[in-house]
């Protein structure tokens, strides 16, 4: 995914409030309610319960192109804004992580140049971001849809994100197509599904017609201007993550409230509530302690 600038996200984390009463208008659920069903929470109540009492560090990391400033701060503002104890280390890179420790929090939240994670160190788990994302964004296109057993969705980019995504929708059984500049990308992971999912995926070589003939579209390319005003109708329900967002103004303006696009936020909140599900799911690891390559 994109790396992200200060500007892409400094004003995500006093605008949430905000953000929540669109998500509920266009999904009927808040950033939190989104985020719980991507971690397979049937319902908020539930999910709150399982969430009390886990704290969660984010630590900013200042590896390769360093800290980007704002990150750390925003990301922990989205998990206190959805009700969770968070905070941002003192400390950055491994200080801060042992400073997480120090003070049990039971997630730990950091991101490099290449990965951005949601540690479980007692259950030996992590979260990855674009997996989370992409599941994240799923549940509120499913949302968005009214479901999507049996629904034709169209994918626009085969990399990371799109295969989760991909693997998101064939598990609510749509019927997926997917295109990719790369057409070897594309065809590429019809392979994978037809392997690890014995499920046959489209496979669209030309852009325009796709569009043309999808009404539910989940953007992962990294391109701006992919989807444009010719290619919405009043039906179209489109989820784009990350940035810059493929969808133009126009057609954003005439997709009105059938529209899911943010730089972070809904990936956060699947991460942290999938997070919660690894520990409410699995309290502490039950594989032994190994030290220098032998158990302890
Ligand atoms: C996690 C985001 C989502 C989209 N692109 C990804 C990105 O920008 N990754 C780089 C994150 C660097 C964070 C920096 C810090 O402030 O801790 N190391």
């Amino acid at each position: 995914m994109t790396r992200l600038t200060t500007d892409d996200i400094q004003d995500i984390r006093f605008e949430l409030n905000a953000y929540d009463r669109y998500l509920v208008s266009a999904t009927g659920r808040s950033l939190l309610g989104i985020g719980a069903a991507a971690a397979g929470f049937g319902d908020v109540p539930r999910f709150r319960d399982a969430a009390a009492s886990i704290r969660m560090a984010v630590v900013p990391i200042r590896s390769g192109l360093g800290v980007i400033s704002g990150f750390a701060e925003t990301v922990c503002g989205i998990l206190v804004h959805m009700g969770f104890d968070a905070f941002v280390t003192g400390y950055s890179d491994v200080s801060g992580f042992a400073e997480a420790v120090d003070v049990g929090a039971q997630v730990i939240l950091a991101a490099d140049d290449d990965r951005f994670v949601a540690l479980c160190p007692r259950q030996g788990k992590t979260v990855d971001n674009s997996r989370a994302t992409a599941t994240g964004f799923v549940a509120g296109l499913d949302l968005m849809a009214g479901g999507l057993d049996g629904k034709r969705v169209l994918v626009l980019g085969c990399g990371p994100v799109g295969r989760w995504v991909v693997e998101a929708l064939l598990m609510r059984k749509a019927i997926v197509t997917v295109v990719d500049r790369v057409a070897k990308k594309a065809e590429g992971l019809a392979g994978w599904t037809r392997a690890v999912f014995q499920t046959t995926i489209h496979v669209g070589f030309e852009l325009g017609q796709a569009l043309s003939t999808h009404l539910l579209i989940v953007d992962t390319t990294n391109a701006a201007g992919v989807i444009h005003a010719r290619h919405v109708t009043t039906d179209t329900r489109v989820a784009a993550p990350g940035m810059p967002c493929g969808v133009t103004s126009n057609a954003r303006e005439k997709l009105a409230g059938r529209i899911l696009h943010d730089p972070l936020q809904i990936g956060v909140a699947a991460m942290a509530c999938q997070a919660v599900h690894i520990i409410r799911e699995q309290p502490v690891s039950l594989s032994p302690a190994v030290h220098d390559g032998k158990s302890a």
